[in-house]
Order: structure tokens, then C-alpha cells, then sequence
């Protein structure tokens, strides 16, 4: 090995441990968040130095932790910063796999640009990339994704489901409805699926879902999940104002988007694992249904170019959504053929 590899290679090795540790002191600071614990107790559970300690409590400030050091008495965390880096994520994140690894980014034309790269390069399902901004965040059929920097979650994740494609369509409504149910359990609010891809809040987009695949012959190289959540938002820019909300803008309340990203990654892990083996959504229909934004309203379907306007009355146990058209026959509508709009409003 070169002298420059040897040492390149030294340095990542040097870098992995000290992100571990500061996973770990991070973890130890939250568990015993309010009260003092001193440098010799850090050190002596970890076994690392004090000046070790006090160069990760110095860079976990400056991502924006409010820690208080008192001579005799050690370190205090007075307050976790809304911050997602792999430390803030990570230190309590309880997945086997998805996001064990973990990029994070200041900024990025688009988080699913990047897992894309990674996954041509070789990486590992379960590959998580994160960024507070995007610049060309981008929607279905090229559509833009408003992206303002840390505001939102900006957050795609690697997929290499065996699988055929037509059973991978259905993971966009699987993750909806994975995103869906964490968003309830960390904020309550009552979040809504609107079929296939989106998730709203009294009638205007929360969430947007878009999954990108690649396949050789028949079978998928891989699956992007991107996941767009509007957290802490407090203004859209005028184009947006009518149709989008943010969950701050619903309570008024800043949530920690750690907390947030690291329930959708557990559910997900859950509801992936088990579509994966059964490739059935049998036992997520009932929840799928239960928060459409869609069933029993009416809608107008946008099928090839043609205006349908009926009720929603189902949805299939292929996912698709069943449409009863006004002369009161039935159409089964798979997700990524249409659009749907609400007649009334967005949804
Ligand atoms: C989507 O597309 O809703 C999918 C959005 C996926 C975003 C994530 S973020 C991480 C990953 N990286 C990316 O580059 N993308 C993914 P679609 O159904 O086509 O909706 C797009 C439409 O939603 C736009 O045309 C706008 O009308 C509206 N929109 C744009 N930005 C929005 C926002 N922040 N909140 C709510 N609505 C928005």
C-alpha cells in the first residue's frame, strides 16, 4: 500500500471512530440531559482521553447543541440543536439496517441524485443521505420540489429489493403510509394519505414521495425512496401558499426533525421488511384506508390526457384506487398513471 492510501486510509478509520464516539458522548449527554456529568465519568465509561472529549463537545456545539462546562462539575446539555446530522440522528435510532449508514449534507441539487451515484458505485441497501438544502429538488415528471434550507426533511434512502417492478410500485403507497403513521406518532396531527404519493394536513401537501427505479432486463438494480416533509416552514413562496402547509404552520409548535426522520426510518425498516416477504399489502390495507384523504370524496382522475370525474369508493389490495364513474361503473386506476386533484381545492 502507498504511503498517501496508507494514510488516506488511516485518516477514514480515524474519522469513523471519532463520529462513534461522538455518538456515544452525545448519547450519554441526552441520557442524562439537565444534570452535570464530568469529564473523568465520560472518560472512564468510554475510555477515551478528556481532551478527546472536550474536541467532540466542541464540535457538537458547533453544530449547534447548547452544552454547558463548569470546572469540577463537567458537561450540562441545556438544549439538543434541531440539527440531522449522523450523530443527532443516529445516537438513538433503533433500525437493524436502514440508516446505519448515514450522508449528510449541507447542500445538494437532489438527496436522490446522490443515492443514485452510490448505488451505481456499489453501496449497500439501506444508505441514507440527507441534506438541510436542496437546489434542484425535484417532484414527478420533473417537477420542482421546494427545498429551503433547514426547514424541512430532505431525505432519500437505498433500496435493492428482489422484487418484480410492477410489485415495487406499490412501495411509494407503502412509504406513504409509513411516513404517514410517524408523523402521527411524533406530532399527533392527523395526517392524511393522498393516494398514491402524498401526505397532507387539512387538504394541503405535508409530504411528497417520489421513488425512482432502475432495472436491467426484468430485474431492479435498485430502488431510490425519496421523502420530502415540510417540518418547521414557516412561509411558501407564493405559488406554493394555496397548496402546501408545513407541520409548524399547523400548531405553530418547531419540531425536532431527528426525532421525526428517525421514526420514519424504524416504521419503514418494519413495513419494507415485511412487504418484502410477503409482497402482499394485505396487512397495511386497512391502515392505507383509514387515512386516505380520497375515499368516499369525489375526484377528478387525469387519465392519458382525459378528464374522469367519479367517487373514490376503494382501494384494491394491489394498491390501486377504485374510481365509480358518474354512469356508475368502476375503474381500478394503478398509482403512476394519473393525477388526481380534489374537486373542491387541493385534495
Ligand atoms: C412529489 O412530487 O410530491 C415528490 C416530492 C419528493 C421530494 C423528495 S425530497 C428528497 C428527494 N430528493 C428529491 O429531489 N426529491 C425527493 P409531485 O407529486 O410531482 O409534486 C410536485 C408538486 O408539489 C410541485 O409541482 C408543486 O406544486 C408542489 N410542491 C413543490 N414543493 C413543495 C413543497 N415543499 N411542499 C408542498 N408542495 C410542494
Amino acid at each position: 500500500m502507498g504511503l498517501f492510501k496508507f494514510y488516506k486510509k488511516l485518516f477514514v478509520i480515524n474519522r469513523g471512530w471519532r463520529n462513534g464516539m461522538k455518538k456515544q458522548i452525545l448519547q450519554y449527554l441526552q441520557k442524562n440531559k439537565g444534570g452535570f456529568i464530568s469529564g473523568q465519568q465520560i472518560s472512564n465509561v468510554l475510555g477515551v482521553t478528556r481532551t478527546a472529549i472536550w474536541k467532540v463537545i466542541s464540535q457538537l456545539r458547533q453544530e449547534g447543541y447548547r452544552i454547558e462546562s463548569l470546572p469540577r462539575k463537567g458537561y450540562r446539555l441545556v438544549e439538543s440543536a434541531d440539527v440531522v446530522t449522523p450523530s443527532a440522528v443516529q445516537s438513538e435510532l433503533k433500525t437493524k439496517w436502514i440508516g446505519q449508514e448515514l450522508l449528510y449534507f449541507d447542500t445538494v441539487h437532489s438527496t436522490n441524485d446522490i443515492i443514485k451515484q452510490k448505488a451505481i458505485d456499489g453501496a449497500a441497501q439501506g444508505l441514507v443521505v440527507i441534506s438541510e438544502e436542496q437546489q434542484k429538488g425535484r417532484g414527478r415528471l420533473g417537477r420542482v420540489w421546494n427545498s429551503p434550507k433547514g426547514t424541512g426533511i430532505w431525505m432519500s434512502i437505498l433500496l435493492r429489493p428482489k422484487m418484480s417492478p410492477m410489485e415495487a410500485i406499490k412501495l411509494t403507497l407503502l412509504a406513504g403510509t409509513a411516513v404517514c403513521q410517524a408523523l402521527r406518532e411524533t406530532t399527533g396531527l392527523e395526517v392524511q394519505i393522498k393516494w398514491p404519493n402524498d401526505l397532507v394536513l387539512h387538504g394541503k401537501k405535508v409530504c411528497g414521495i417520489l421513488t425512482e427505479m432502475s432495472m436491467e432486463l426484468d430485474q431492479i438494480e435498485y430502488v431510490v425512496l425519496g421523502i420530502g416533509i415540510n417540518v418547521n416552514t414557516e412561509d411558501f413562496p407564493d405559488e406554493l401558499k394555496e397548496i402546501a402547509t408545513s407541520l409548524y404552520l399547523e400548531r405553530k409548535q418547531k419540531w425536532d426533525r431527528s426525532a421525526i426522520i428517525r421514526k420514519v426510518l424504524e416504521i419503514w425498516e418494519d413495513v419494507y421488511e415485511e412487504f418484502v416477504e410477503t409482497l402482499s399489502l394485505y396487512s397495511k390495507l386497512d391502515l392505507i384506508k383509514q387515512y386516505s384523504a380520497l375515499l368516499n370524496k369525489e375526484v377528478v382522475v387525469i387519465l392519458n390526457g382525459e378528464k374522469l370525474i367519479g367517487e373514490a369508493v376503494d382501494i384494491a389490495s394491489d394498491g390501486s384506487l377504485i374510481v365509480k364513474k358518474l354512469d356508475g361503473s368502476e375503474i381500478s386506476v394503478i398509482s403512476g398513471e394519473i393525477s388526481i386533484r380534489g374537486l373542491h381545492g387541493y385534495v
